[in-house]
């Protein structure tokens, strides 16, 4: 799991860079500081399960199996990329992974999740489907019909709520009138635990908790992960809305480092594990650039391409 989040840690650092080269276009939205999250997470889910993500959706991705060479070149905009660079950044999609996005529209993963539980549920597949979103998301109204009817037809999905206090500008506390969203969870009669999101076994632990109760035929759950963006929103935030001694305060409880600990205290670290863990990641990470680097761009005559969905013959 510290690898893991090493993985997204990196991966995300030189994505930054390279958009400031202009490498990378549009869009760019990191994850880094909730790494924990999506690496807990995924660590409790089984191949066969569904995810659906947000636009900061690079560490899910990652995370879930999907490659960085495949990251890598569909944030350049190339053809190898994992949507062949028709998506970039937020629209990351593999369905070999049932990683179904990637979904730039806050609150619209939570409806498609919803579907895709209720295909399973008809279907008599024993199949978790879940959905992260950030806490910006419940002040949408998909949020409140999509729980509904999931908690109404008793659906296997997981909403993962990755609560870091920020929409944008706009704290949660200047947004909603109740701010415990456990509580919203409750009122759909929905089971509902908050989660430390700086702790990765915390995590883990309590998805592998409600992954096997949704899976067993115990209706939705609902998980609050608290956790916090050490980066702007995207690339174009001044961030004038957060005390700087605030970030400060969160980077105290990087999941990094703290896991690192953790791993000390339990007598499971050897001193030469950074070292090897950080040669192995920049490996991956320099070769995704170069593969990326490496691709190709969408011939103009393919530019209608998938518009319509292609006739099954
Ligand atoms: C329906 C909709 N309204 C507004 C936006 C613009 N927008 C993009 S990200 C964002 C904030 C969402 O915050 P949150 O759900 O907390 O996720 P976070 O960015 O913190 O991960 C907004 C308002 C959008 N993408 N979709
Ligand atoms: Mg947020």
């Amino acid at each position: 799991m510290l690898k893991e989040m090493l993985r997204i840690r990196r991966l995300e650092e030189k994505s930054a860079e390279l958009y400031q080269a202009a490498k990378i276009r549009g869009f760019l939205h990191l994850y880094i500081g909730e790494e924990a999250v999506a690496v807990g997470a995924m660590q409790a889910l089984q191949p066969q399960d569904a995810i659906v993500a947000t636009y900061r959706e690079h560490g899910h991705a990652l995370a879930r199996g999907v490659s960085a060479d495949a990251i890598m070149a569909e944030m350049y905009g190339k053809v190898e990329g994992c949507s062949r660079g028709r998506g970039g950044s937020m629209h990351l999609f593999d369905a070999a992974t049932r990683f179904y996005g990637g979904n730039a529209i806050v609150g619209g993963g939570l409806p498609l999740a919803v579907g895709l539980a209720l295909a399973d549920k008809i279907s008599g597949r024993q199949q978790v489907t879940a959905c992260f979103f950030g806490e910006g998301a419940v002040a949408e109204g998909e949020f409140h019909e999509s729980m509904n009817l999931a908690a109404l037809w008793n659906l296997p999905v997981l909403f993962c709520c990755e609560n870091n206090l920020y929409a944008m500008g706009t704290a949660l506390t200047r947004s909603e009138s109740e701010t415990d969203l456990c509580l919203k969870a409750t009122a759909f009669e929905m089971p509902a635990w908050p989660v430390d999101g700086m702790d990765v076994i915390a995590v883990e632990w309590a998805t592998k908790k409600a992954a096997v109760a949704v899976r067993s035929g115990g209706g939705p759950h609902f998980l609050e992960f608290r956790t916090y963006r050490f980066r702007a929103h995207s690339m174009y935030d001044p961030e004038l809305y957060r005390d700087k001694q605030e970030v400060e305060e969160w980077k105290k409880r990087d999941p990094i480092p703290n896991l690192i600990e953790h791993l000390k205290q339990q007598n499971l670290w050897q001193d030469d594990y950074w070292a090897r863990m950080e040669a192995e990641v920049a490996r991956e990470i320099d070769q995704a650039v170069e593969f990326a680097e490496a691709g190709h761009w969408e011939p103009v005559d393919e530019l209608t391409r998938f518009v319509y969905s292609e006739e099954k013959r």
